[in-house]
Formats: structure tokens, sequence, C-alpha cells
């Protein structure tokens, strides 16, 4: 986004209701009033409705509902999280772009958003369907000091943002399956991965995939996934407006993330094991290639798994695939 028309963004979204006068936003964009003007138009023809009237100045009557950089940043209440939106309508998957702009030196807080992902991907090469525009696919660029084996515990924190935004918005209560599915009534609606590039010591970059199957119907899901997947809209049986729950995700992660390093990871762990997923039951699960049993106990403060092993030990696991 060109950084006049960020400023002017942010311009109109602080004056909603009432007008702005030419002179001011001239003045305060350093810009002549023919650059204003000329500004205004470019915003219509990304589909804003604006009304100019001479001596009072211009008010925005309605936004666009597509997602774009500019909807997404009209309003988002974040200090750094999503001030660099780059939005693509179709891109082969969110979570290459990213990683291709960090490496390039993209700032803290970049989030990639696509409409349509055509190779969307999940853990271990698996695939992500994501090939159309009713979910939010989008990947988050984060730079934090910390140890690489710290990493996993972002997949959790997101998590729990996530599960936040579904209780307060869908007036649902989720269910997290350790370490990175989202899900309402035993079925999968979000899935996070997690990636990193860093030293031993030190991470230099982290990118954060989040997919939120939103406004999907049940016949839209590929036959792989149809018994396991579902929707915000099937579970809570309305449509949601996609601007609004990435600009409340963003307001929520951002949040998390400040918490994070002011707290620890401990007020995590316990907001993670409210939502947590076949607690205090009996498991199969697959670790290091074999399968096994055990009673799933809760999450240990690194954000570990903790399961019960028929020996009655309770073990942490690092990296576990849980069965369904
Ligand atoms: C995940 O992996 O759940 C991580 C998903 C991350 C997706 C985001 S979208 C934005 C960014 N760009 C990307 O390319 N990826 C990220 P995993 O735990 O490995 O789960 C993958 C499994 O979930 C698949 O094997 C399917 O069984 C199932 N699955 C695939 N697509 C699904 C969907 N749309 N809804 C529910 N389940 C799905």
């Amino acid at each position: 986004m060109s950084s006049t028309r960020e400023k002017l963004i942010d311009l109109l979204s602080t004056h909603e209701t009432d007008f702005i006068s030419g002179q001011l936003i001239s003045d305060q964009l350093n810009i002549s009033r023919t650059a204003v003007w000329k500004q205004m138009k470019n915003l219509e023809k990304d589909g804003y409705a604006i009304e100019a009237v001479p001596n009072k100045g211009y008010r925005i009557i309605t936004q666009p509902t597509k997602i774009s950089e500019n909807t997404v940043h009209w309003g988002l209440k974040t200090e750094w999280l999503g001030k660099d939106i780059v939005h693509y309508t179709t891109l082969p998957s969110t979570q290459t772009k990213a990683n291709q702009l960090a490496q390039e030196g993209c700032s803290h807080g970049t989030v990639v958003i696509a409409d349509k992902q055509e190779t969307g991907r999940g853990r271990m090469n698996r695939k992500w369907y994501s090939n159309n525009d009713a979910g939010i696919w989008l990947s988050i660029v984060l730079r934090p000091k910390v140890v690489p084996n710290q990493a996993p515990q972002f997949t959790l924190l997101v998590a729990i943002a996530i599960a936040e935004l579904i209780e307060e918005e869908l007036e649902l209560t989720p269910s997290l399956k350790w370490p990175n599915d989202v899900l309402i009534n035993h079925k999968k609606v979000a899935g996070i991965l997690t990636e990193m590039q860093g030293e031993q010591d030190q991470i230099n970059y982290m990118v954060v995939g989040i997919g939120l199957n939103v406004n999907h119907q049940q016949d839209m899901f590929e036959s792989e996934i149809q018994q396991l997947a579902s929707s915000f809209k099937i579970e809570a049986g309305k449509t949601f407006s996609k601007i609004e729950l990435i600009q409340s995700l963003l307001q929520r992660l951002e949040q998390a993330y400040q918490d994070y390093f002011i707290n620890g990871f401990s007020s995590v762990k316990n907001k993670w094991e409210r939502y947590g997923y076949l607690i205090n039951q009996e498991v199969t699960y697959t670790n290091a290639n074999q399968k096994k049993q055990g009673i799933i106990k809760g999450i240990q403060s690194d954000g570990a798994l903790l399961i019960e092993t028929k020996m009655k030990q309770i073990e942490p696991i690092y990296s576990a695939e849980i069965n369904w």
C-alpha cells in the first residue's frame, strides 16, 4: 500500500461519520488538493462510495465488502500486526509467499492474505484445501526474539486466539486438538501451520499460517475431508464478514503475543487447557512412528502435550499425531 494511501485510509477511518475537509487531508498528507481528489477517485475505483460536499469535504458512505489491503486496514485497531498487508486474489500458498517476503526482509507483523490458494498446505506437506474464497487463508511473519524450541508455543497461542474469536463471534465453545486443530462439535474448522527459519539459539523469523473455514457449505468440502471438516457458517447458521473476522483475529493475536512476552507461557497453558480436546480421555497417538495409547492430561508449561502412559507415568510429548 502506498504510504499516502495508507495515511488517507487511516485519516478517513478515524472520521467515519463526519465530513473531513479537503484542506485538512491536504495538510495532513502533505499533498495538493488535486492530489486529494485523485486519491478519492482511486478509492471509488476500489469500491468505496464517497460523498463529496462543497465547503464540507469528503465522507465515506460505504466500503467495499471485498478483501483488499485497504478494507482490512480500515478500522484495524492494532499497533504493528497487519500494518503491512499484502493481498492476492490467488496464490499457490500464503505460506510460501510469506516465507519469501520474510527472506527479503519484510517487517515483523506483515500479513499475507489470499482469497484462494491453489496448493495450500498443512504440516508434513499435507494438503490444506483452500481453492475457494469461502475461507480466510493468511500467513503472518513474526520476528520474535526466542529460541527455536519456543516456536511450537506460538501455535498454541494462535489456537487460543482463534478459539476466543469463535466463542465471541459464533457463541459456541470450540475445542483445541493438540497441537494445531480447532474443532467445533468434533469437526475441524481451522488449522495452524507454524514454520520458522533460524539458527540453533535464535529464530530469524517465523511464519504462522492460519486457515479458517468460514462461509463454506458442507458440499464445498472435498471428499477426503467431507466427514471431518466444518465451517463457521455450518456451525453457527449464518454468513460472516471475512474482513471483520480478520480484523478481530489480528487484534486478538497482537494482544496475545504481547501478553506472552510479559507473562510468559503460563497464562497460555491455563487458557489452552480450558479448550483442550479429549482431556482425561484415552487416545491413540503416533509418536516416532509408533502407535501408542494413553490419557491426555493437558499441556506442560513449555507447550508439550502431557500423556499418562499405560505404566501410569506422565510423559511430555513434543511431536505426535493424535488420532480421532
Ligand atoms: C493444518 O495442518 O491443519 C494446517 C493448516 C494451515 C493452513 C493455512 S491456510 C494459510 C496458510 N497457507 C498454507 O498453505 N497453509 C496455511 P495439518 O494438521 O497437517 O492438517 C492437514 C489435514 O487437515 C489434511 O490432511 C486434511 O485431513 C485436513 N484438511 C485439509 N483441508 C482442510 C480444510 N479446509 N478444513 C478442514 N480440514 C482440512
